[in-house]
C-alpha cells in the first residue's frame, strides 16, 4: 500500500467495491472488544498503552491533501507495514465541506481495514446521531456525484457505520481525546465508554460531539451551535480529573494556526485540513511518544506539526 495508489483507487473506486468496504470495516469494528492488540476497549472508550507512537489527526473535512500531507509526512504507512508500534487517531470531522469526502472516507476506512488495532476512527458532530446531526451535511450529494444512483446506497451504509465509531481515546495519567468537548455531568469514565447508549437520555455524547472550551468563564453556557455548550475551565478541570488525564485533545473547532490552547494549556484544538470556508493559514497535526511524560502545554507544542 502507499498514498498515491491509495490516491488513484479512492478516484476510481465503484460503489460495489466502497460498499465491500464499508462492511468489512463494520465488521472490524464490531469485533472490537475488550484487548485489541495493545489497546483495551470498553463500549466506545478506547486506552492507549504507554508505548509506541500516536499521531493524532483533527478534522479534515473533504480535505485529501492535507490528509495525504500527514500521512506522507508522518511515514504512518511505511511505519506500521513495517511492524512499528504507530498509531494514527482521527479527532473526527471526516466529510462535508470539502470536495474529496467520498475519497477521505476511502482512504481512513482502508487505512483501518489494513491496521486495525493501529487505526482509531473517533466520531465527530458531522457522523453524529440523526437527532443533532451537523448541517450543512454536503457528503450524500458528493456521494451521488461519484457513483450515481448508487451513490444513495453507499450514503446510508456510510452513515450506518460512522455512528459506530468511537466516542473517546485515553492514555492515562496523559491525555483525553475526543471530537468536541468535555461531558460536564459525566461520573466516570464509563459515561464516556457508553455515552452512545444513553443519548438523548443524557447529554454525554452531545456535549462531546459539539461542546467548545471558552476561556474566562466558569459553568456552562448554550452554544451558537445550536447544540452542545461552551465550558470553562472548572468543568474541564473536573473531567480530567474523572478521566485521570492531564490534558484533553479535540478538534472541532478552526484555528488560524492549525491548533491552539485553551484553558491555561489544558486543551489542546487540532484543525488539520485547509481551504474554505475556514481559510486558515495553517493545519497541524500531533506525533507524540506514549511513554514520554507532559508536564506543561510546551512540552506537547513541541510535537506539533504545522504546515
Ligand atoms: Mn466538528
Amino acid at each position: 500500500m502507499s498514498i498515491e495508489s491509495l490516491f488513484s483507487e479512492s478516484l476510481t473506486v465503484s460503489s460495489q467495491e466502497f460498499l465491500g468496504l464499508i462492511s468489512e470495516v463494520n465488521e472490524i469494528i464490531s469485533g472490537e472488544q475488550g484487548a485489541v492488540g495493545n489497546l483495551k476497549i470498553t463500549g466506545r472508550l478506547i486506552r492507549l498503552p504507554s508505548s509506541g507512537e500516536a499521531t493524532i489527526i483533527g478534522d479534515i473535512h473533504g480535505d485529501l491533501a492535507s490528509l495525504k500531507h500527514i500521512l506522507s509526512e508522518s511515514l504512518f504507512i511505511e511505519r506500521a507495514s513495517a511492524g512499528k508500534e504507530v498509531y494514527l487517531i482521527f479527532l473526527g470531522d471526516y466529510g462535508d465541506r470539502g470536495a474529496y469526502s467520498p475519497e477521505v472516507y476511502y482512504f481512513v476506512l482502508t487505512l483501518k481495514k489494513a491496521f486495525p488495532d493501529r487505526v482509531i476512527l473517533l466520531q465527530g458532530n458531522h457522523e453524529g446521531p440523526e437527532d443533532i446531526l451537523a448541517y450543512p451535511h454536503d457528503l450524500p450529494r458528493h456521494l451521488s456525484r461519484k457513483f450515481g444512483r448508487d451513490g444513495l446506497r453507499v450514503y446510508g451504509e456510510l452513515s450506518g457505520l460512522f455512528r459506530r465509531f468511537y466516542t473517546a481515546v485515553i492514555l492515562e495519567r496523559k491525555f483525553v481525546m475526543l471530537h468536541g468537548g468535555v461531558p460536564s455531568e459525566a461520573e466516570s469514565p464509563e459515561d464516556v465508554a457508553f455515552a452512545y447508549k444513553q443519548h438523548p437520555l443524557k447529554s454525554h455524547l452531545e456535549e462531546i460531539l459539539w461542546s467548545d472550551p471558552a476561556d474566562g468563564i466558569s459553568g456552562k453556557y448554550p452554544s451558537l451551535r445550536g447544540a452542545g455548550y461552551l465550558f470553562g475551565e472548572d468543568i474541564t478541570e473536573r473531567f480530567l480529573r474523572i478521566m485521570g488525564a492531564s490534558f484533553l485533545i479535540r478538534g472541532h473547532e478552526p484555528a488560524e494556526d492549525g491548533y491552539k490552547f485553551n484553558h491555561g494549556g489544558r486543551i489542546l484544538t487540532l484543525f488539520s485540513r485547509k481551504g474554505p470556508p475556514y481559510y486558515n493559514t495553517h493545519a497541524a497535526y500531533l506525533t507524540i511518544d506514549l511513554s514520554a511524560d507532559f508536564e506543561s502545554a510546551s512540552d506537547i507544542e513541541r510535537f506539533i506539526r504545522k504546515f
